[in-house]
């Protein structure tokens, strides 16, 4: 249910936000994560099998210790994005969004009226319509609900300065991956190309009045993109695991 975004609160505070990307659908796991400090949790329906269905539980978890459920929806439709924000999520992550025309359709899915043409029925994200009438909860939740546009390809670098222009993202987030593949250096986004890409985005964003975001599954890649202006941080589950558990055996095994 969305009573208020603490999210969304820090980041127009100016302050940095940190969050970690979680696919799997248990809510038990999910309220584990959410005891050890995030701000946001992003529930991934793109690269994982998580559906509608399953963010009505991971969303609880999270709300449960004052942390922002987001979720990554599979594709920029206006059905799954409805169904994901109806079922609890306080944001929303849109992939492969690779033009302003794009953009403006992730956001008119993600609104109501009058800036959007989201769906409007009782539904979790709006406690059902027991906690205010549901023609108050349309302008709560368009201002409340968190919009996080990716730019994970070299046409969205290309029309990055027009992203910045559009009434009601909040979020424009560097996908590392994905832009390394659509460069041409798949799975390398330390070569040069995709590096001076994304710090081209950094930069137009950066003059913006639009936060900048990024996937940064380590503090070093955290602090030199800190340094270039993003204050939205997303970290793998597995990745940080996998540093943990190799982080222990090395030790223990000397
Ligand atoms: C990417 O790196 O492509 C991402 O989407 C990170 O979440
Ligand atoms: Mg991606």
């Amino acid at each position: 249910m969305l009573v208020e975004n603490k999210t969304k609160q820090k980041l127009q505070r100016g302050e940095a936000v940190y969050g970690c990307l979680f696919r799997y659908a248990e809510p038990t796991f999910a309220e584990h994560l959410a005891m050890q400090g995030w701000d946001f949790l992003v529930f991934d329906g793109e690269h994982g099998s998580l559906e509608a269905r399953d963010i009505e539980g991971l969303a609880r978890a999270a709300e449960l210790h004052g942390v922002t459920p987001i979720a990554r929806v599979t594709t920029n439709e206006a059905s799954t994005i409805l169904r994901f924000l109806d079922a609890g999520a306080h944001g929303i992550h849109v992939p492969w969004v690779n033009s302003a025309a794009e953009v403006e359709r992730a956001i008119v899915a993600s609104k109501y009226g009058p800036r959007g043409l989201r769906g409007l029925a009782g539904s979790r994200q709006g406690g059902w319509g027991n906690r205010e009438p549901l023609g108050e909860f349309t302008a709560r939740a368009n201002a409340e609900t968190l919009v996080i546009i990716h730019i994970e390809t070299a046409d969205a670098v290309a029309a990055v300065e027009e992203y910045t222009e559009i009434d009601g993202v909040d979020v424009l987030f560097i996908g590392p991956t994905d832009l390394s593949h659509s460069l041409g250096h798949p799975g390398n986004p330390a070569h040069p190309d995709v590096q001076a890409a994304m710090n081209h985005v950094a930069d137009i964003v950066s003059e913006s009045d639009k936060t900048l975001g990024i996937f940064a599954g380590n503090p070093d890649a955290v602090a030199e993109w800190y340094d270039k202006g993003a204050r939205y941080f997303a970290a793998g589950f597995e990745g940080l695991v996998k540093q943990a558990t190799q982080t222990f055996l090395a030790a223990v095994r000397g």
